[in-house]
């Protein structure tokens, strides 16, 4: 009997958890479930509502947990199946939800359908991947994979290729076949079974691979297999027979991690009727930066192009589906870094300003771990200190193929690599941050002894409790959630400013992107009292005149 639904994720605030990199319980240098456990009420204080957990399956590890090997067991190096359900009631007891991180275009190739599709081609698992013979010796088409080389790779037992838009380790199941999308809905009872809350769903708009492969233009020495593979023929189909068999049995949550979809797409996958996903992740707006080598790149991002893509996904949804709202993740550098400014004067300044941009916006904000302590990237100077398979093939690939000299295949590393991520959550001043007693899997970013919970937690001036702020006036104010929302002097170059209205009142947020005073057009923002301010708790600051660097107001005026 289907559930009883409620949109309880509309009112809820996400915080992402790269479980390697959280918190190290037991000394071995990678982060596990128990050091989560231990670390709930610094979560809860926050004033977040659930948890999504990045992959916590056995894995042989090829792309840190994104290549699973067994759906319903724990990767050894997180824990154990007991451990993960301690750490489930542990954070229920909370009120924190969790949401599991479901892979499932792609298995690793050590998963046993893999194994044994690859040596009985004929038998039941045979039609579980997509297997394709070569044109002559070569791969069936031209496609490259995200992290570098052929889309394809050989089996040397049968001579056929199998597809892989990731890593050689990574294949992609054939959701064409029934049985794959029946293990799949098992797997997803399974754990809603065991009470998680919802998924967060790796590249699932990939999941419908078409008919016809053809090449596709070069793009350096291979063609871009995702756009032919992105939003396939039958992704809506599949997702809706999902929601059919799964979903809709349980009050739960989805988010879909769709690269390649737009506003309209999103309609489809995340509308209110469309009974898909709940919401999606877009890529406009993080990938505004890329160059002719795609990510690598030095660029920043454009601010008029960030607004005008973040408003197009604001109004473009309103009223038909639900936004995502996400600066950073697992797979992006710092946001601090990225979208604003990460020198001491004006780290935390731009923290604040980049969470009240965003999360006064409608939809489920998604913070990821240590932004709300303004964490900023690695600043790693070595190839050594990388350990992201992403960063590892493309430095093999464009350097040793002599596109990019190494030095400056280090100045894009140390802007977008993943691994800015990565590094060890930062707790205090203590060696590793704080993260582990042992030696860390990869190093702390060299910001830790300035940048920490520990520092911060008690601080009235700190991100930490701007951030616990700003969750407090969205909880108690449902023009966040509700409101239409209006952009404000478009063309301004370096203001981002919009105002968020409902019959309750006007909410009006101005953020300066800049290291630059602006000066603002007096008495163009309405009446509203400072509700939060970057440049202190917002009481007694005289009415805008100018916006200081980095700064952020958000204006509330009730109806009267
Ligand atoms: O990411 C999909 C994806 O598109 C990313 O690879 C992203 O585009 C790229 O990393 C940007 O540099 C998901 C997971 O979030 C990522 O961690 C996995 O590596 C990937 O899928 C394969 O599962
Ligand atoms: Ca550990």
């Amino acid at each position: 009997m289907a559930a009883q639904h409620t949109d309880w994720w509309k009112d809820a605030v996400v915080y992402q958890i790269y479980p390697r990199s959280f918190q190290d319980s037991n000394g071995d240098g990678i982060g596990d479930l128990n050091g989560i456990t231990s670390r709930l009420d610094y979560i809860r204080g926050l004033g977040v509502d659930v948890i999504w957990l990045c992959p916590i399956y056995a894995s042989p590890n090829d792309d840190n947990g994104y290549d699973i090997s067994n759906y319903r067991a724990i990767h050894a190096e997180l824990g154990t199946m007991a451990d993960f359900e301690r750490l489930l009631a542990e954070a229920h007891c909370r009120g924190l939800r969790i949401l599991m991180d479901l892979v499932v275009n792609h298995t690793s190739d050590e998963h046993p359908w893999f194994q044994s599709s690859r040596k009985d081609p004929s038998g039941p698992y045979g039609d579980y991947y997509i297997w394709r013979p070569g044109r002559g010796e070569g791969p069936p088409n031209n496609w490259g994979s995200v992290f570098s080389g052929s889309a394809w790779e050989k089996d040397p037992g049968t001579g056929r290729f199998y597809l892989h838009l990731f890593s050689t380790k990574q294949p992609d199941l054939n959701w064409e076949n029934p049985a794959v999308r029946r293990e799949v809905f098992d797997i997803m009872g399974w754990w809603l079974d065991k009470g998680v809350d919802g998924f967060r769903m790796d590249v699932i708009n990939l999941i419908s691979k078409p008919e016809h492969m053809p090449d596709e233009p070069l793009a350096g020495e291979y063609g871009n297999g995702l756009l032919h593979c992105a939003n396939g023929p039958k992704a809506h189909e599949y997702l809706r027979e999902m929601n059919e068999r799964v979903l809709s049995q349980y009050d739960c949550m989805t988010v879909g991690e769709t690269p390649c979809v737009t506003v309209e797409d999103a309609r489809l996958y995340a509308g209110f009727d469309r009974n898909e996903l709940n919401m999606v992740f877009t890529f406009e707006h993080t990938g505004l930066a890329d160059g002719p080598l795609g990510k690598w790149s030095l660029n920043k991002t454009p601010l008029p192009a960030l607004k005008s893509v973040l408003s197009h996904w604001q109004t473009g949804l309103h009223g038909q589906a639900w936004n995502s709202l996400y600066w950073g993740n697992h797979d992006q550098p710092r946001a601090v870094s990225k979208f604003a400014d990460d020198r001491p004067k004006y780290r935390a300044l731009s923290a604040k300003m980049l969470a009240t941009c965003l999360y006064f916006m409608q939809g489920t904000p998604y913070i990821y771990q240590g932004d709300e302590l303004g964490m900023i990237n690695a600043g790693f100077k070595k190839l050594e200190d990388y350990r992201d398979i992403e960063t590892l093939n493309a430095h093999r690939e464009l350097v040793g193929g002599g596109v990019v000299k190494h030095r400056l295949m280090m100045k894009y590393f140390a802007r977008v690599s993943r691994d800015n991520a990565r590094t060890p959550m930062q707790w205090d001043n203590t060696a590793h941050a704080g993260f582990t007693m042992g030696e860390p899997w990869i190093q702390a970013g060299g910001s830790y002894p300035q940048i920490n919970a520990a520092s911060q937690v008690e601080d009235e001036n700190s991100v930490y409790q701007y951030y616990q702020r700003l969750l407090q006036f969205r909880r108690e104010h449902g023009i966040v959630r509700d409101g239409s929302f209006e952009l404000l002097l478009p063309e301004h170059p370096g203001l981002f400013a919009y105002q968020r209205r409902d019959p309750s009142g006007r909410l009006v947020v101005l953020c300066n992107f800049t290291a630059k005073r602006i000066r603002l057009p007096l008495g163009a923002f309405g009446e509203g009292r400072v509700a939060l301010c970057n440049y202190g708790h917002g009481g007694g600051l005289k009415p805008c005149e100018a916006l200081r660097p980095y700064e952020a107001r958000a204006l509330w005026e009730p109806t009267a």
